[in-house]
């Protein structure tokens, strides 16, 4: 038995599923979750000294590798002062400047824990702004594990093939109005039938919790223009997307100015941040200046925001790291399509810049229902075989391929032949 399944063993007896977050259980793909020991530049270790190359990357935090000196070090240098106040720090405001500075849409920023707190807490915001209460989210779109997120949702869930979460009170689903992905005239029908009562659309600009999909062209203009019309505020989850698509993420790379943005994973660097922000005039409803109200005893916590802080800078720094990331995830998805054409297969190879994914359907992937018609059986044979030639994918056929500017060409090289062998075994 290996040191994984022997921790493995212990974990499920007293955590549920033997982990923190579902999809890490590999409960869709089979066998035992790997336990990590450490991690460096793009490798990781497990308990039994097996090495990987990560395509996770902790699930999009670590843009920059694993492990990276620099934010080790800025961290070390932080935690020489305390590690929590819960009082004000400069750092905050150091934090906040940046953002603000590197994101033309927000102009006031507030720190939480992580993308879901994040999320919950910019819909209070739309809410209480617009003294509407009805948001519409999008088929297969994650938005984190709120109760008013959970509903025809991305990621776990739809993983685990349960589009809703058992425990969330109908009263706290019933504003939660679902819209097709890259279908606006489904939108527009909501709108309608809903005229004085939206206060918000929340969208994963690239929605990366079904796969990766990618907008259709002025999807997300022609979803400005109905918020703009109907007097509802736009919220761009870009808890994956933002500062990895580009430093202003996708509303950087398609050009549309969302009211509210959420932030989580690149802005903490690997420690437990989210951000949400947007217009002045709107973030002034947040507590104490206005009236809705939105807490953390950790928020700002000077430990994460010195990590976040030094990511953020040299992202900002070295944006040539962009053209190096968006460039190695071009080269990987060529090159997967090139196998699947070598091996006559019909799979779809999704993604733009550094996320990728491939889905193993023969329907070209749009939204939530083609994503679902993909094949995760084969995917689970297939991740099977590319963890055992030491490459670490997520374990879901509906997460993101995370490229971090610590993969190599070579790297790329040795996945793509692990996946031409993949393919000749499956
Ligand atoms: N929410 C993440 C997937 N989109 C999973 C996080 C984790 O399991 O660590």
């Amino acid at each position: 038995m290996s040191k994984s399944e022997r921790i493995f063993k212990e974990a499920v007896e007293v955590m549920p599923g033997g982990v923190n977050s579902p999809v890490r259980a590999f409960a869709s793909v089979g066998g035992t979750p790997r336990f990590i020991k450490s991690a460096n530049g793009a490798k990781i270790v497990d308990v039994d000294e097996n090495e990987y190359i990560d395509y996770i990357g902790s699930w999009g935090p670590m843009i920059l590798g694993h492990n990276n000196i620099e934010i080790k070090n800025a961290v070390k240098e932080a935690v020489e002062n305390g590690l929590s106040f819960g009082a004000a720090t400069q750092i905050e405001v150091e934090m906040a400047k940046l953002i603000c500075d590197i994101v033309p849409s927000i102009e006031m920023v507030r720190m939480v824990n992580s993308g879901t707190e994040a999320v919950m807490s910019a819909i209070r915001v739309a809410r209480g702004y617009t003294k509407k209460d009805k948001i519409i989210k999008f088929e297969g779109c994650y938005h984190g594990h709120c109760d008013a997120m959970l509903v025809k949702a991305g990621s776990g869930l739809m993983t685990d093939g349960i589009p809703d979460s058992a425990g969330v009170p109908k009263g706290c689903a019933m504003d939660t109005l679902t819209a097709k992905y890259n279908n606006i005239d489904s939108v527009k029908e909501l709108f309608e039938n809903n005229k004085d009562n939206i206060a918000a659309v929340i969208i994963e600009p690239v929605a990366a919790n079904m796969g990766v999909v990618t907008p259709k062209e002025n999807f997300l203009k022609q979803l400005r223009e109905l918020c703009d019309k109907y007097n509802s505020l736009l919220i761009f989850d870009e808890v994956i997307t933002g500062f990895r698509l580009g430093l202003d993420g996708a509303q950087g790379l398609y050009s549309i100015t969302p009211d509210l943005t959420t932030f989580g994973k690149i802005v903490g660097a690997g420690m437990p941040v989210g951000a949400y922000g947007g217009k002045k005039e709107i973030m002034k409803c947040v507590s104490p200046v206005g009236s809705v109200y939105q807490a953390g005893t950790l928020s700002g916590n000077p430990i994460a925001m010195s990590a976040g802080i030094c990511q953020l800078r040299i992202l900002l720094e070295n944006k040539h790291i962009y053209d190096n990331i968006n460039a190695k995830g071009e080269m990987l998805r060529k090159g997967m399509k090139e196998i699947l054409i070598k091996h006559s297969l019909p799979y779809q190879v999704t993604g733009v810049g550094s996320l990728s994914c491939l889905l193993f359907t023969e329907k070209s992937v749009i939204d939530y229902e083609t994503a679902k018609t993909s094949d995760t059986k084969m995917f689970a044979k297939y991740f099977n075989e590319m963890l055992k030639q030491g490459i670490y994918l997520a374990p879901s056929q509906f997460e993101a391929i995370f490229m971090s500017n610590a993969h190599t060409d070579e790297m790329i090289e040795k996945t793509l032949y692990a996946m031409d062998k993949a393919f000749n075994i499956i």
